[in-house]
């Protein structure tokens, strides 16, 4: 019995991909670091921290940590000055439908992204109130491909992890739902998240019925 569904929030919800580009590409182009929208892809679901280490390693400079401390600030203050500039029309097609519609049917909702800026996200986009529920990503030691945001996440609901299902966009949390022990929707292709146990395009092709069947 499906109790729960668990979102991913990058490529899931929203785009948000593109601003954490913006400000990323600023910081490498002050720093002389290449860096392009091909690269930008393996940061998809990947925390700041680590997100910046990949981006420097294609510099020819060592940082200081405190130096790298400094540099994930300065990136993070110019990605919240982006995310003010979104706005409800920045939801992925049927997502708000979804949402709605899983309420209606009593299941709970939840959110597992790596971003500590979450909240604010789904402020932006006038969702925080269709969540029963937010993971903490500065609560959590593992990153994905770790279980332990999803675990958190289903925690959070008071639904137990085997009635839960999750729904993401990058491989590696396609893998941390399952070792969760959940289904794992993809949106993408085979061929994107080979592990996924369904795959759709946008999460205007999911129903609550649909998630129901994908559970059993
Ligand atoms: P922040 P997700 C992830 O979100 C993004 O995909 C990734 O690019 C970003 O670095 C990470 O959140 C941390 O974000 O700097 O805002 O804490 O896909 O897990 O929802
Ligand atoms: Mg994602």
């Amino acid at each position: 019995i499906l109790g729960g569904v668990l979102f991913d929030l990058d490529g899931v919800i929203t785009d948000t991909a593109e601003l954490h580009y913006q400000a990323w590409k600023e910081l490498a182009d002050e720093l002389n670091i290449p860096f392009d929208r091909e690269y930008n892809e393996k940061l998809k679901g990947v925390d700041r921290m680590a997100s910046l280490k990949l981006i420097l390693q294609n510099g020819n400079r060592e940082f200081s940590a405190e130096e790298m401390d400094k540099l994930a600030t300065q990136k993070n203050e110019r990605y919240k000055e982006l995310l003010m500039t979104l706005t409800p029309d920045a939801l992925l097609p049927g997502v708000r439908k979804l949402l709605k519609a899983l309420r209606r049917d009593g299941i709970l909702v939840a959110l597992a992204s790596a971003s500590r800026n979450a909240p604010t996200v789904l402020d932006r986009l006038g969702v925080t109130d269709l969540f029963d529920y937010v993971a903490d990503a500065g609560a959590v030691a593992l990153q994905k491909p770790d279980a332990e945001i999803f675990l958190n996440a289903a925690e959070g609901l008071g639904v137990h992890p085997l009635r839960c299902i999750g729904i993401e966009d990058a491989e590696a949390g396609v893998i941390a739902i399952h070792r969760a022990g959940m289904p794992a929707i993809g949106i993408g292709t085979e061929e994107t998240l080979p592990d996924a146990d369904h795959h759709v395009t946008t999460p205007a092709d999911l129903t609550p019925a649909l998630l129901r069947e994908w559970m059993e």
